[in-house]
């Protein structure tokens, strides 16, 4: 990215050196992972452009609504309601970090055994790398699990602008009258910030754009189950990466664009892969930017992934609530049900999530799922134990794999992947 950008990232308080040998080391994963990809689609040139943008134009366009007025809100978690924040004309941004930097920063306020995502959150902030985090106007913290709701509590004493909304852990009447309450509660707070009322309009109009934005997403979801299957899996996971980032008006429209040429693809029968390539589905803890790490091994060995049941993939997008509200007390209440029916491991029992990895894996004809859980989450690690239970009554191929943002275990992962693809070649020789 060019020195063009200098002076923002220096007035957003940004370690400047360090940053720019960030970029330099994604830029070169971003080579060496994506672009030497065979045969990918025209429309993934788009997502190329905003990646190469990620610190650079898009920053630009945040700072510029800012201006005219309009508050960012960093968000770590697919349960807050983007709708309520595009309601009073904010900038929705995901904050989750997928890079192990700043690790030495984090550790000084969190154990060596604290999950990736949670320490490269906190380490991005404390090294100065993150224009989001310093662009934010207010950040949008959960309760989800333990090791997040511990570490906002130090992120707020940082930065002083954290806002918790308290996640129930059941599905229960009880549970859902919590987290109708909480969802107000962010309502009025998002008021506060941006000085905007939630009127009715607004909510409809920001509903509208959410729905579209996780039609598009299905659409895209929907395609990859052709075999050949016409996206990899590495540039699904990137799209699905950018939506947490991108203006959700122009992304969906990308979204879309690409979606028309991927039905073309379709028609003609041409893939990224050959047909009967070993199909995949990833299962487990989110992948945040730019945690590439098993998608490339997968599709480095001759498989290649088809689904995610993920936040950063189906989890996201799969349900929605219908867009138009008779009032804003019945829009809020909408709201809150849609985001409760996202089966996230930090909900008790979550039987829910065991349909949906079985569903997918049905539905994309997947032969084969990995179940991917980063070092000490402990919900995912700990309910690998049911999804292993449920695949294997279904006799699909799972392999549990347990990893960080360190790239030391590569080979040893890519030992394990090969030989569980093989696995599946046996299964579909069958
Ligand atoms: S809805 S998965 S985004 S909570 S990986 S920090 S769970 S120890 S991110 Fe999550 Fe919302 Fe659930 Fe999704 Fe904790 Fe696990 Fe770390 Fe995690």
């Amino acid at each position: 990215m060019s020195g063009k950008y200098t002076e923002m990232w220096r007035s957003l308080g940004l370690n400047l050196e360090a940053h720019q040998g960030l970029l330099a080391v994604l830029s070169d994963a971003y080579k060496g992972i994506y672009l030497s990809q065979k045969n990918r689609p025209e429309g993934m040139k788009y997502f190329d452009l905003v990646i190469s943008e990620v610190h650079g134009q898009r920053i630009v366009e945040i700072v510029e609504e800012k201006i005219k007025g309009k508050p960012v809100f960093g968000t770590f978690c697919i349960y807050v309601p983007e709708e309520l924040i595009l309601a009073v004309d904010g900038v929705s941004i995901g904050l989750c970090a997928g890079a192990d930097v700043g690790a030495e920063e984090a550790e000084k306020y969190l154990p060596r055994n604290t999950c990736a995502l949670i320490k490269a959150f906190m380490g991005f902030k404390l090294a100065g790398l993150c224009p989001y985090v310093e662009s934010s106007d207010l950040i949008i913290g959960e309760t989800t699990c333990d090791g997040k709701k511990k570490a906002y509590e130090i992120l707020n004493e940082i930065t002083g602008k954290v806002h918790v909304m308290e996640m129930p852990h059941m599905k229960s009447e009880e549970g859902k009258s919590l987290w109708m309450s909480e969802v107000k509660k962010l309502a009025a707070k998002l008021t506060e910030v941006s000085g905007k009322e939630i009127t009715l309009e607004k909510l409809n109009e920001a509903a509208a754009v959410v729905w579209e934005k996780r039609r598009a997403l299905q659409r895209l979801s929907a395609l990859r189950a052709f075999d050949p299957v016409p996206i990899s899996g590495l540039d699904a996971l990137l799209i699905n990466q950018v939506s947490f980032y991108d203006n959700p008006v122009r992304f969906t429209q990308m979204v879309n664009a690409l979606c028309d040429e991927l039905e073309v693809r379709v028609k003609k029968g041409m893939g990224v892969v050959q047909k009967n390539t070993p199909r995949i589905v990833i299962s487990g803890s989110p992948m945040a930017i730019p945690n590439w790490k098993l998608h490339a091994i997968i599709e480095g060995s001759g498989a290649v992934v088809v689904g995610e049941e993920s936040c950063v993939g189906e989890r996201n997008f799969k349900t929605q609530a219908d867009p138009q509200f008779p009032s804003v007390e019945q829009g809020l209440e909408a709201i809150a049900e849609r985001y409760l029916t996202i089966n996230c491991a930090c909900f008790t029992p979550n039987e829910g999530r065991l349909d949906d990895i079985q569903e997918m894996a049905q539905r994309l004809h997947a032969n084969g799922v990995i179940h991917y859980a980063l070092q000490f989450c402990t919900p995912y690690m700990v309910e690998a134990y049911k999804v292993k239970e449920r695949l294997g009554k279904e006799e699909i191929p799972y392999l549990r794999i347990e990893t960080d943002y360190s790239m030391e275990d590569m080979g040893q992962l890519k030992t394990r992947v090969e030989a569980f693809i093989e696995v599946m070649k046996d299964g579909m020789a069958r």
